[in-house]
């Protein structure tokens, strides 16, 4: 790709596109049992990028059982912890090392600005550093009983065992590191499905795993679709676990499947982020982090701040400056450096986005500025403006559904009582945002709001260490942070009689 104002894309991420794109199952690349390809294409110009081997229920049935035997008779689980730690690291070095690679990859694929991109495979690297240090840490406890004679009573932390793993398009690198890297350092298998709309990094990420020397089936990806290569991972009964981020509705589907054979189950699903600026605070700096908190990966994340609240006195202008500022955003192709916008994932998600507008619209909201008009030399990709929308009200569709788009709803409160009670009137509970000088409303906005993340004067701050998820329909357990490692851990307790 090459023009006057694009970068030029890396050697081997072009290498890689044009390579046959297989099935990582067992430690060997494979076709398809049905042979059947599925295409990607490039969402800031509708191009084909490439076509890719779909995997299915029999794909799946392989992959299941190739990590089965990983798991139950491979060397993974009898390696010692400081080894699987090691050949983490060394995923990681190559992860690094191929950085610029893989967020040109996905960019091509996801559309997100390649600043972002590179953002998130050095993210990604860290991410797995930070669990490989946790394999020398898992232990269980030795614990004094009341129980008569003498016994010696202790628990074992064990890997859940084989770990069937869903990720979204919306940063489909991060995603799959994420769920890789804590289930690997936990000693667990896995088959990964990444998204049908952004399999590449998914796939090279498997090469990686490969050259990186990981135990043949210990990680497996299938690229397919959900209702059929997610559906069947969901349904297989020799998986333990299954871990997914993506749509509440199939969220709550995996849920009921899983039921059938008591599979574990971890979510991270949809939200309607509550973003509350006070007339206290830095203005400025409100203003940026509102936005920031909602257009960053074109309002593709669950944590968008997409319900903007401001005290009633000074809404009017708040709204009419946050209009100006998003003004300034310049959306394009994410190998365009002055692109601050990539495009949406798919046409369907842009008439998605835009379906939300006119319904707005419908209900008495007013567009400031965004909307509908796509600029013309953008026609060919799957673009929306940042959008900002006033005379809104927490009732509205716009304001209760997820949008997943650049879309900002303004809302006016009166006082913190009220706020927190409008910021809690959804069924989701993901993240949230106060933007204020009083340390008092901070603290008690913190406490207020029913959600898994509270940001105070930032948004959207995150680390391998800090814990990540949903309180109500927004998830089921934490990623990162120590508190993911129960998710794939069981606890076994040992008694022996002494006497
Ligand atoms: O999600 P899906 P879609 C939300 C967001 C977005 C909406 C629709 O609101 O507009 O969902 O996006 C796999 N069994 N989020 O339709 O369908 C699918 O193949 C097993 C929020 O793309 O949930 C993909 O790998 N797997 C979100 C993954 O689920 C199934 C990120 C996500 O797709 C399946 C993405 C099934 N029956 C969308 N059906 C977030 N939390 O960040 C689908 N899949």
């Amino acid at each position: 790709m090459t023009t006057n104002t694009l970068v030029q894309l890396n050697e081997n991420a072009a290498k890689f596109i044009s390579k046959p794109k297989k099935l990582f199952i067992g430690g060997k690349w494979v076709e398809s049992v049905s042979g059947r390809t599925f295409e990607t294409r490039n969402p800031a110009t509708g191009e084909l990028l490439t076509t890719v081997a779909e995997g299915g229920k029999e794909d799946i049935e392989l992959a299941v059982r190739a990590a089965r035997d990983a798991f139950d008779k491979g060397p993974w689980r009898t390696m010692k912890p400081y080894d699987r730690s090691k050949l983490m690291l060394k995923f990681a070095d190559l992860l690094e090392e191929h950085g610029e690679e893989l967020a040109h990859l996905e960019t091509l694929d996801n559309g997100a600005p390649l600043n972002m991109t590179k953002f998130f495979s050095a993210s990604a690297a860290e991410n797995i550093r930070y669990f490989a240090g946790w394999t020398t840490k898992i232990t269980g406890s030795s614990i004094p009983t009341s129980v008569p004679g003498k016994t010696f009573t202790y628990t074992r932390k064990e890997p859940v065992g084989v770990c069937g793993q869903i990720i979204p398009w919306n940063g489909p690198l991060m995603m799959a590191v994420w769920k890789l890297s804590v289930a690997l350092a936990t000693g667990n298998t896995i088959v990964l499905k990444p998204a049908e709309n952004t399999p590449l990094t998914a796939l090279r990420l498997g090469e990686l795993v490969q050259e990186a020397g990981f135990p043949d089936g210990v990680v497996n990806i299938v690229p397919g679709f959900g209702g059929t290569a997610g559906q069947a991972l969901v349904d297989h009964p020799l998986v333990d676990k299954i871990a997914f981020t993506g749509s509440t509705a199939v969220g709550k589907k995996i849920m009921s499947s899983a039921a059938a054979s008591v599979k574990k189950v971890s979510l991270e699903l949809g939200g309607k982020s509550a973003h509350i600026v006070f007339a206290d605070a830095d203005y400025e700096k409100a203003i940026q982090n509102a936005a920031n908190s909602v257009f960053y990966n074109s309002g593709q994340a669950c944590i968008a701040g997409s319900r903007l609240f401001v005290e009633k006195n000074i809404y009017d202008n708040f709204m009419s400056d946050l209009a100006d500022y998003t003004k300034n955003y310049k959306v394009g192709n994410g190998f365009d450096p002055s692109t601050v916008l990539g495009p949406l994932i798919s046409e369907r998600q842009k008439e998605r986005v835009l379906g939300y507008l006119d319904i707005g619209q419908q209900e008495g909201a007013e567009i400031l500025v965004g909307g509908n008009a796509t600029e013309e030399e953008l026609a060919n990709g799957y673009f929306v403006k940042p959008t900002v929308v006033a005379n809104t009200n927490n009732n509205m569709r716009i304001a209760q559904e997820e949008i997943f788009g650049p879309v900002v709803s303004g809302i006016p409160f009166t006082d913190i009582d009220e706020v927190i009670e409008l910021a809690n009137q959804t069924e989701y509970g993901l993240g949230g945002g106060v933007n204020t000088t009083d340390i008092r409303k901070a603290h008690l906005v913190a406490d207020g709001l029913r959600t898994g993340t509270v940001w105070v004067n930032t948004y959207n701050a995150m680390d391998p260490a800090v814990p990540f998820g949903g309180y109500k329909q927004s998830g089921l357990g934490r990623e990162n942070g120590e508190e993911s490692l129960d998710l794939y851990l069981e606890t076994k307790t040992v008694w022996i009689d002494l006497d």
